[in-house]
């Protein structure tokens, strides 16, 4: 063998190999001989074994460099397509969430008053016996529907729902709200699906909307964005913040916060007046077209610079330039688009947009598979009937909130309100809701009613410190996971370790904590192996077949060729009855949101490129790299307040109040002020993250959209003064 063996070479070897490999022992002596000579493996033949990251939920393709039982290097994994041989820098620093001094690796039992953050350890035994009967008193005294269940986006949440759906309880919170509602029900308005496809490399003509690719990383879809502007491809920036997308793109257009939709039935009133759409597509494929046309007529550009603050002539122009580009244009969705209450006009105009230049078929959506499907699925009862309300207000309050999204804040609410009825105990695994969700003192008032709340997590997360009883998962690096389907392949996310201390992988506590509940017929499987055989078993493999590669393919599916939208009307519903029968607006509209009082702030949020959300800040090796979060403020507004760069500030909304120190930079609009989310820990168990920062969920104001239940997020308005 050569050097200059590639580590595609190398998995093809290791996919030849395959059955040899049992996980978490050795590699075949001649793919270790091999990989060697690549310099993929250490002398002593120890080497790389795929599975995949966990840092986020994009879950890119990791090769694990293992030396002595320890994981001493994390590479992309070339065969995935969610990195394609890349991973952003949390993806690389994934050896410090398994070995974060910090970890929980054995049950805690809470021994102090809750927030103390008095706990002793504990047997799986006590623990899980514990939590089972906390929650079966909670069932009887209170029926299920009194017990909240919350997870956000994993592998193996679909066996954490069988927990909750087997015990009866409708109360289930996820990210959704606070993340993509806005986007998604819109999708599902207009087109009758959830997401359309994008193909980057059919892309001339790019609009992001508060889309910061390359701050909120998906590795793949962060690398296509760059190859395409390398490729001549123009790209727009909509974002109140100069942010690192803005400075790849070609212009940066800084908004008033709140008023996209005004910019985008602007840009759709130039195309429809001056002719500029693709009528073929429209006449064919589209219904509500005159409607549209004869509601955005003063929509004008000259209407839009007013509220937007973006020239009308560059409305005009970018207009003109994205017409031209045509099917090659994409006005792109954004991801987390809980900004405003508005925020879902915005997103149907977005999507409206793409259909009016027909890019269905190139960048939009391209035509083809039908994606992964074929998996095996276990053997389970169906689950009880539940008659109780959510306590999210989804459908009863909320009729076009998908059950599946629901609406975490309006949870949080009602189980504090009682309304309809009190909750009485919290189950929560990998999430932070005292962080994730707006006004933190609301979701700390519910703890204090609660009679228990339990955690599963890897480190003692704010939430954990006021839990009762926690539960330590395996980190990603430790355990299996159900597998997860990616295109035409299904990947595999295995230990490439032994986990450290107790912990266990989420399968095996989710397993053990129903069975505890009587509700054993939801979990049938022996171990993690066997429920991923299960799932293999229509695809002629097992686990240790496919451990080498870290993936199975699928056998090839047919191609679609047309269309379908999955609307009512079977076409892209410009006009939307749905909406239009439940007494919303049907077509886009201009909502104008309340206005700051002349000396609030826009309060924004926004991730940056080293951290996810609120679970990496204890993270040493990201730590290192941090700047000192800091509050940002335009020069002007600054000077006009005597605050000067470094000074600690107050910031104060309706609902909190907080000190930060001042980054005076001229990035962001003078009527805003911009945080990093994730900082302001409460738990004193996080050494590293504890004392640094601030947290801007102790400020945001909880405002619920009544169509899509997404969280207003940049519609907290706060005043800053020098302290
Ligand atoms: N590094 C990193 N990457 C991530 C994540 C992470 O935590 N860290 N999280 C992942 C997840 S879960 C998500 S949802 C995505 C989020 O991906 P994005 O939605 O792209 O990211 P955000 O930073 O939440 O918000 C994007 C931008 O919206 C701007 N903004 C706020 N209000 C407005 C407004 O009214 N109008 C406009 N036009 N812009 C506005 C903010 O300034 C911010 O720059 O990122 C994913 N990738
Ligand atoms: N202020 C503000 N609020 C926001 C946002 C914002 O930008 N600003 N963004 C919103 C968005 S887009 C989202 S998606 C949500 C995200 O909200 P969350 O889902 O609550 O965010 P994370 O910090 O990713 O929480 C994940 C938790 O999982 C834990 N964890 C990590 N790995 C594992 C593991 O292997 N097993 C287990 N059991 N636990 C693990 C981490 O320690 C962490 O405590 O927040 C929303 N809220
Ligand atoms: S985008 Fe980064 S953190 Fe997310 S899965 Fe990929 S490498 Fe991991
Ligand atoms: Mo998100």
């Amino acid at each position: 063998m050569t050097k200059s063996m590639s580590r595609r070479d190398f998995l093809k070897l290791g996919g030849m190999a395959a059955t040899m490999l049992t996980v978490g022992s050795f590699i075949p002596p001649q793919v270790a001989k091999a990989a060697r000579g690549a310099g993929l493996i250490d002398p002593n033949g120890d080497g790389y074994i795929p599975t995949m990251c966990e840092m986020c939920v994009w879950r890119c393709g990791v090769l694990a460099k293992v030396k002595d039982g320890k994981v001493v290097k994390l590479e992309g994994n070339p065969e995935h397509p969610n990195s394609n041989g890349k991973l952003c820098a949390r993806g690389q620093s994934g050896l410090m969430n398994t070995y974060d001094p910090d970890r929980v690796l054995t049950p805690l039992i809470r021994v102090g008053k809750r927030g103390e953050g008095k706990f002793r350890q504990a047997s799986w035994e006590e623990a899980l016996d514990l939590v089972a009967s906390n929650m079966q008193k909670i069932k009887e005294q209170y029926g299920p529907e009194a017990m909240l269940f919350s997870s956000t986006h994993n592998i193996s949440q679909p066996v954490f729902e069988n927990l909750l759906y087997g015990f009866g309880s409708p109360n289930y919170g996820t990210q959704r709200s606070l993340c993509f509602n806005a986007m998604i029900v819109a999708n599902l308005m207009t087109y009758g699906l959830e997401e359309p496809a994008r193909d980057y490399s059919k892309i001339k003509y790019l609009i992001l909307t508060g889309r910061n690719l390359t701050e909120a990383i998906s590795t793949s879809e962060t690398s296509a964005l760059m190859d395409i502007i390398a490729g001549g491809a123009k790209v727009i920036s909509i974002d109140p913040r100069f942010t690192k997308t803005a400075s790849k793109s070609a212009e940066w257009l800084p908004i008033k916060p709140g008023t996209d939709s005004a910019f985008h039935l602007a840009m759709i009133n130039v195309i429809i007046t001056e002719n500029l759409y693709n009528k073929t597509f429209v006449d064919s494929y589209t219904s509500g077209f005159d409607q549209l046309a004869a509601s955005v007529t003063s929509n004008t550009p000259a209407w839009a610079e007013k509220i937007t603050g973006i020239p009308a002539e560059s409305i005009t122009r970018i207009a003109h330039e994205f017409a031209a580009a045509g099917s090659n244009a994409l006005a792109h969705n954004g991801w987390r688009t809980s900004n405003f209450l508005n925020s879902f006009q915005t997103q149907r105009a977005i999507t409206i947009l793409n259909a009016l230049v027909g890019n269905w078929g190139t960048s939009l959506h391209p035509a083809g598979g039908e994606g992964a499907g074929g998996l095996g699925s276990l053997l389970q009862p169906a689950y009880p009937r539940i008659s109780a309300p959510r306590l999210d207000g989804v459908p009863w309050k909320y009729p076009f909130v998908p059950l599946k999204l629901g609406i975490f804040q309006e949870m949080r609410d009602g189980a504090l309100q009682g309304d309809p009825y009190p909750a009485k105990g919290w189950l929560i695994s990998r999430q932070n809701p005292v962080l994730d969700l707006p006004d933190r003192a609301k979701t700390l008032e519910l703890f204090g009613k609660l009679d228990f709340i339990a955690t599963i997590d890897i480190i003692m997360n704010d939430t954990s410190w006021f839990s009762d009883v926690v539960l330590p998962e395996a980190s990603y690096l430790e355990r299996y996971d159900p597998l997860n389907p990616v295109g035409d392949r299904v990947f595999l996310r295995q230990p490439v370790i032994e986990p450290q201390g107790d912990a266990k992988s989420a399968l095996w506590i989710f397993k053990e904590l129903g069975t505890r509940l009587g509700l054993a017929d939801f979990f049938q499987y022996k171990d993690e192996k066997d429920y991923i055989n299960q799932q293999l078993k229509p695809l002629g493999v097992t686990v240790d077949d496919i451990a080498m590669r870290g993936y199975a393919e699928f056998p090839a599916s047919e191609k679609k060729s047309e269309f379908t939208w999955n609307t009512p009307s079977g076409k892209i519903e410009i006009f939307s009855t749905t909406l239009e029968k439940g007494g919303f607006a049907a077509l886009p509209e201009w909502q104008e949101p309340p206005e700051p009082k002349p000396d609030e702030f826009f309060l924004i949020s926004g991730k940056v490129a080293l951290h996810t959300q609120f679970g990496t800040q204890n993270n040493k090796l990201l730590h290192k790299y941090e700047d000192t979060p800091r509050i940002w403020m335009h020069p002007d507004a600054a000077a006009s307040r005597g605050i000067k760069d470094w000074d600690l500030v107050e910031v104060t909304s309706p609902v909190g109040k907080i000190n930060v120190p001042v980054w005076v930079n001229a990035s962001i609009r003078p009527d805003c002020v911009y945080m990093t989310p994730g900082y302001g820990h409460l738990s004193k168990g996080l050494r590293t993250g504890y004392g640094v920062g601030a947290s801007d969920s102790v400020l945001h104001v909880t405002y619920t959209d009544p169509v899509s239940g997404s969280q207003a997020l940049t519609q907290t308005y706060v005043t800053v003064k020098k302290v």
